[in-house]
């Protein structure tokens, strides 16, 4: 996919993805003035996405721009959001520097439709990049392509009211475009990924993604940007369709791929419950127990799990957010050698007990992490298609522990406790001198 900026070969392709794909785990932030009305517009409660609510209610630019006034977020404590996500096992934090609604959360030269013209003043992101830096996160940004404020982003829906340029020049528009991403690029550190989105609708056009990659490689050779910079992506599965399309992974959103995606960078984004933006009405939390089995699912497909949060216009993370951050730290604390740098399951079937994640050891060894969900009534973990011996089994809780290990005529079977050390996932480490597999799995 990236093939348009000629000069990188693969290793150097591989070097840049390296952080990425060690991560597995990201926190997504959707913050901006939409957070004020929060899901809520005369009276109404509106649908999910909350921060549709403009296109949704169709409000006129001068009537939303007026929301501006009570975004004032006293509340907000960067490093308390970052230390959230570090412990959690988040090792990157993509934040919405502009959502659809163009609002700008740092001072921009560009326009005044930004955090500099509100009650609270201050730059939003500062604050991130360095809590970020201190903790060792990378710091990315969600850009919108699609504008709704700017009078020349090409779509003219009249709702947008006067604001609207009845003539909208796109080239104007992707000018203005860069010149944000440049103070975007320049004032924050290094930024891990760019991660663009609303590049669906027609005045965005491959020509224009394809030239954005490229310029923006040119001044960054190590930044990734995802397949939404240009115009391949399929639907919601928000995968590229073949490689003349830009961009560097593929976008599955509030979905995980069945079978993962064999020889492609991915990333799912996903809610905790059913908007991005924050909402005061909805109350759709998955569990922690759902949010954690995702992650691992995930992972055994050799895929990144982008969590959102949507902070509120105080500048508060919801407390049912928190809540579930917290007990994936509490797992992760345990687990996390099984997620950070692992590779994909070897097996080409889900087990029926959970998921797998491996890692290559040296000597040509391989470890394997079985994720247990479903904890056996038998005391007995029959784990199908392997034909080798294997050197140990233990707990990942539990290092000291020695789990029996004997041939079974599926494969292998391990004895292990007779109940679940953790209801969520258990973990058993798996060490095989060498991975190999039935032929007649
Ligand atoms: O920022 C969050 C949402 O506000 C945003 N993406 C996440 C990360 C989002 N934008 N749009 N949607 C969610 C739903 C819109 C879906 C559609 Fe389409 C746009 C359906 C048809 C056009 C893009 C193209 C997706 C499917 C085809």
């Amino acid at each position: 996919m990236s093939g348009l900026v000629q000069a990188e070969t693969k290793e150097e392709s591989d070097q840049r993805m390296a952080w990425f794909r060690d991560a597995r785990f990201g926190m997504f932030i959707h913050w901006g003035p939409y957070s004020v009305p929060a899901g809520e517009w005369k009276g109404k409660g509106v649908k999910d996405n909350a921060e549709w609510l403009q296109s949704y209610e169709k409000i006129p630019v001068a009537e939303y721009t007026s929301l501006k006034d009570q975004f004032n977020p006293v509340k907000y404590d960067a490093d308390a959001w970052v230390r959230l996500a570090k412990d959690a096992g988040m090792k990157y934090i993509v934040i919405t520097s502009k959502h659809h609604d163009g609002f700008c959360l740092w001072d921009s030269k560009e326009t005044d439709w930004d955090i500099a013209s509100t009650p609270y003043k201050n730059d939003l992101l500062a604050p991130l990049a360095e809590a970020c830096r201190k903790h060792g996160v990378k710091l990315c940004f969600y850009h919108s392509i699609m504008d709704w404020h700017h009078p020349d982003w090409g779509k003219k829906e009249p709702w947008r009211g006067n604001a609207l340029n009845p003539s909208p020049d796109m080239d104007r528009y992707t000018a203005y475009m860069k010149a944000q991403l440049k103070e975007l690029l320049t004032n924050y550190g290094d930024i891990g990924i760019l991660w663009f989105d609303g590049e669906w609708e027609d005045a965005w056009t491959h020509e224009r993604g394809k030239d954005l990659y490229a310029w923006l490689r040119q001044e960054h050779p190590k930044l990734i940007i995802n397949n939404r910079v240009d115009k391949g992506r399929q639907g919601m599965a928000g995968m590229t369709k073949d490689d003349k399309y830009a961009g560097d992974y593929g976008t599955p959103e509030q979905e995980i791929p069945a079978n993962g995606l064999p020889g492609v960078d991915w990333e799912s984004c996903m809610t905790m419950n059913g908007t991005w933006g924050f909402s005061k009405h909805d109350e759709t939390w998955k569990s922690a127990e759902t949010l954690i089995r995702n992650l691992i699912d995930i992972a055994s497909k050799g895929g990144n799990y982008l969590l959102n949060v949507g902070p509120t216009a105080e500048g508060k993370i919801p407390a049912a957010s928190i809540e579930r951050l917290q007990a994936i730290a509490a797992w992760m604390k345990t687990n996390a050698e099984a997620i950070h740098g692992t590779q994909t399951s070897p097996f080409p079937e889900i087990p029926a007990w959970g998921r797998c994640t491996s890692r290559p050891l040296e000597n040509g060894k391989t470890r394997l992490y079985l994720h247990v969900f479903d904890w056996p009534a038998d005391g007995l973990l029959v784990v199908k298609g392997l034909k080798q011996k294997a050197e140990s089994a233990s707990l990942l809780a539990d290092p000291s522990s020695k789990l029996e290990v004997k041939p079974h005529a599926d494969g292998l079977q391990i004895q292990v406790p007779a109940t679940a050390p953790d209801a969520i996932a258990t973990v058993i480490v798996l060490d095989l001198p060498q991975l190999s597999l039935l032929d007649d799995f």
